[in-house]
């Protein structure tokens, strides 16, 4: 109580008098009884004593200051190492609102579970207020949080991954509009660990983990759940997108693309060309990884902007040879979670890093480990938290407070049979249809069976914060706003396997080689022809010059089985049928052209 009210003389000191906030911030001290309250304030010194907290108490450690540095070192509890789709709620007034792929809560009857949790979880602890904005500062199209954690990695990840400090409490002060967020650690109780946003009212409550998408609040909490809530009342998107500009003749054309979780989006948002596309002057620009808020500009146009500041990339896989600018991203100012921490000499290791795994190491778990011992030693969903500035390609509009036109959207997911290389949807709805019905084997990134295919539409099933249905008519509508300005939409598959299970297409830099096909017909330059599914490439139309495949093998990448699809149909109408009439007509419409289609 006493810390409390010597806090909140503080914030009056600063100017900091916004209501709604000095309340969130008393009422949030009150129940949690923090020992200590900080705000963070963004700056170098701040960051830098919090490095040095964190290492005194063991919550960090200090890597190779010579070849990594500002380079630190984190490991989570072992029961709390991914997202728990499971512990996710929605919690409205009314269970409509979330619809029938989220689990819901009532709103008072979660906030009462909630503060039984809460009740004394800060006692002996610290309170860190981070004042944060999603998207840059001064950008029309940004959004305020305030996240209250008592959890020091949370306020050096959020430093990394938002624009934090002081500018951002200034912000509030004159808008008087923002995110509310309140994290505790408590005692990492997986039984109740719950991950609870209230959309009505701007509030995000996490309790019981320590990982990554549960309490960094900004991501996929705020920029996600809460954005894509707000959107549909405003009238803008938030998709689970990476965004990147395409160079070629010196025009940049910019595409986003949604993947599901591990699914390659900081791969391909960051991806370098083969050398014949560098050679013909070809580059790839990074303005986002992971999620693009897409709003309507003056000209009609659908403009993405990135709300985040860095990447919270998955490590495993990150190497040179398959994402050099991910991996010097890396190389200065980053945390690391759960990868392995070679003690021969301070750095980390993953699988797919390299060929020479370390010979003295720890491995997630903590316990000793080398590269002969036959198990993994990063955890697969381990993961680097690296500034964006760091990346060797980021975009020069990443601070645009526009954002970036948009030429082309593009789905895509893990299919290991059933989708084709690539395809372009007809027109918008058919576009909305096919990200509606995208379905991809789950990975990793969520806590839960890996490798089972489930429908996961526009890679949003665990991040859309309202009724799945009336997203698809968000969808519906915005296209209908854009008319004949509207994105063309497509959809990629790098993971077509052969019937030994090897990945037959590439993948990584090659990827280019469907970009670039993809940019012509967004343009209107490049010829297509007509499948059962949509357009698609003729195969001499996808420059495979210098890859080891036969154009027999690009044509069974390219190939579309109507029996599969006719299956695939069934599956979409019984998926469909979970939404009743909150379907959208031109949604039910697609699905009986695709039914006629593949007869
Ligand atoms: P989140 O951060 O969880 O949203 O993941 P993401 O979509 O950004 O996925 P990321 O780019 O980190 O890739 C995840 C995994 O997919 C890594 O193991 C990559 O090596 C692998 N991957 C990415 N692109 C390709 C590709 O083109 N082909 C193949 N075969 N694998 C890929
Ligand atoms: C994802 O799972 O899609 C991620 C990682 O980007 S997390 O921030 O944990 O959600
Ligand atoms: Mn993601």
């Amino acid at each position: 109580m006493a810390t409390n009210k010597v806090f909140l003389k503080f914030l009056e000191t600063q100017k900091i008098c916004d209501e709604t906030l000095v309340n969130f911030i008393d009422e949030s001290a009150n129940l949690c009884q923090p020992d200590k309250i900080v705000l963070v304030d963004g700056s170098k010194e701040q960051i830098e004593a919090f490095r040095a907290e964190a290492c005194a108490t063991g919550e960090l450690y200090k890597l190779n200051q010579e070849i990594l540095p500002d380079c630190y070192y984190h490991k989570t509890a072992v029961n709390d190492v991914a997202r728990v789709e499971g512990r996710t709620f929605i919690c409205t007034k009314e269970k409509s609102v979330v619809g029938p792929t989220n689990n819901w809560m009532e709103t008072s009857e979660a906030l009462a579970l909630l503060n039984k949790h809460y009740d004394g979880a800060m006692k002996g602890r610290t309170m860190y207020i981070i004042p944060y904005s999603m998207g840059p500062v001064t950008s029309p199209y940004s959004k305020n949080g305030i996240e209250l954690s008592d959890s020091i990695y949370v306020a050096l990840n959020m430093a990394i991954m938002t624009r934090v400090g002081m500018s951002v409490l200034k912000n509030i002060e004159t808008s008087h509009e923002f995110v509310k967020g309140l994290h505790a650690k408590a005692d990492i109780n997986e039984e109740n660990r719950y991950i609870c946003h209230f959309p009505e009212e701007n509030l995000i409550c996490s309790v019981n983990s320590g990982y990554g998408g549960n309490v960094l609040l900004g991501k996929k909490c705020f920029a996600l759940r809460i954005a894509s809530y707000l959107g549909w009342k405003e009238g803008w998107m938030a998709e689970h997108m990476l965004i990147l500009g395409i160079e070629k003749d010196g025009v940049i054309r910019y595409v986003s693309a949604a993947f599901p979780s591990a699914c390659g989006k900081t791969n391909l948002a960051m991806l370098i060309p083969p050398e014949g596309y560098i050679k013909d002057g070809y580059k790839v620009w990074c303005v986002g990884d992971d999620i693009a808020w897409l709003n309507i500009g003056a000209d009609g146009q659908l403009y993405a902007i990135n709300p985040e500041n860095g990447f919270f990339g998955v490590a495993p896989g990150t190497s040179m040879k398959s994402n050099p600018n991910a991996l010097i991203s890396t190389q200065k100012g980053t945390i690391f979670t759960n990868v392995v921490l070679n003690k021969d000499n301070d750095t980390v290791w993953w699988e797919g890093l390299d060929k020479n795994p370390p010979k003295n190491a720890l491995d997630w778990y903590g316990n000793p480990w080398n590269g002969e011992m036959g198990t993994k030693g990063a955890h697969p969903n381990s993961r680097f938290t690296a500034p964006a500035t760091n990346c060797p390609c980021v975009s020069s509009e990443f601070e645009a407070p526009m954002g970036v036109p948009i030429s082309a959207i593009v789905f895509g997911g893990r299919r290991a049979k059933t989708a084709p290389l690539v395809y372009q949807a007809r027109d918008w709805n058919h576009g909305v249809f096919v990200g509606a019905t995208m379905a991809s084997e789950t990975t990793a990134a969520a806590a839960g069976a890996v490798g089972v295919i489930r429908r996961d539409p526009m890679a949003m099933l665990p991040f859309c914060g309202y009724n799945m249905g009336e997203y698809f008519s968000h969808w519906v509508e915005m296209g209908k706003k854009l008319g004949d300005k509207a994105p063309k939409i497509f959809n990629v598959n790098w993971f077509k396997t052969d019937d030994e299970g090897n990945f037959i297409w590439p993948g990584f830099g090659d990827n280019m080689r469907v970009l670039d096909w993809i940019i012509e017909r967004a343009t209107g330059k490049a010829d297509a022809i007509e499948s059962p599914i949509g357009f698609q490439p003729k195969a001499e139309d996808i420059n495979i010059d210098g890859l080891d495949i036969s154009m027999d093998t690009l044509e069974s990448l390219l190939s579309v089985d109507k029996a599969t699809w006719a299956e695939e149909a069934n599956g979409i109408e019984e998926f469909f049928a979970k939404f009743g009439d909150d379907l959208p007509s031109e949604l039910r419409a697609e699905l009986e052209t695709l039914k006629k289609n593949v007869q």
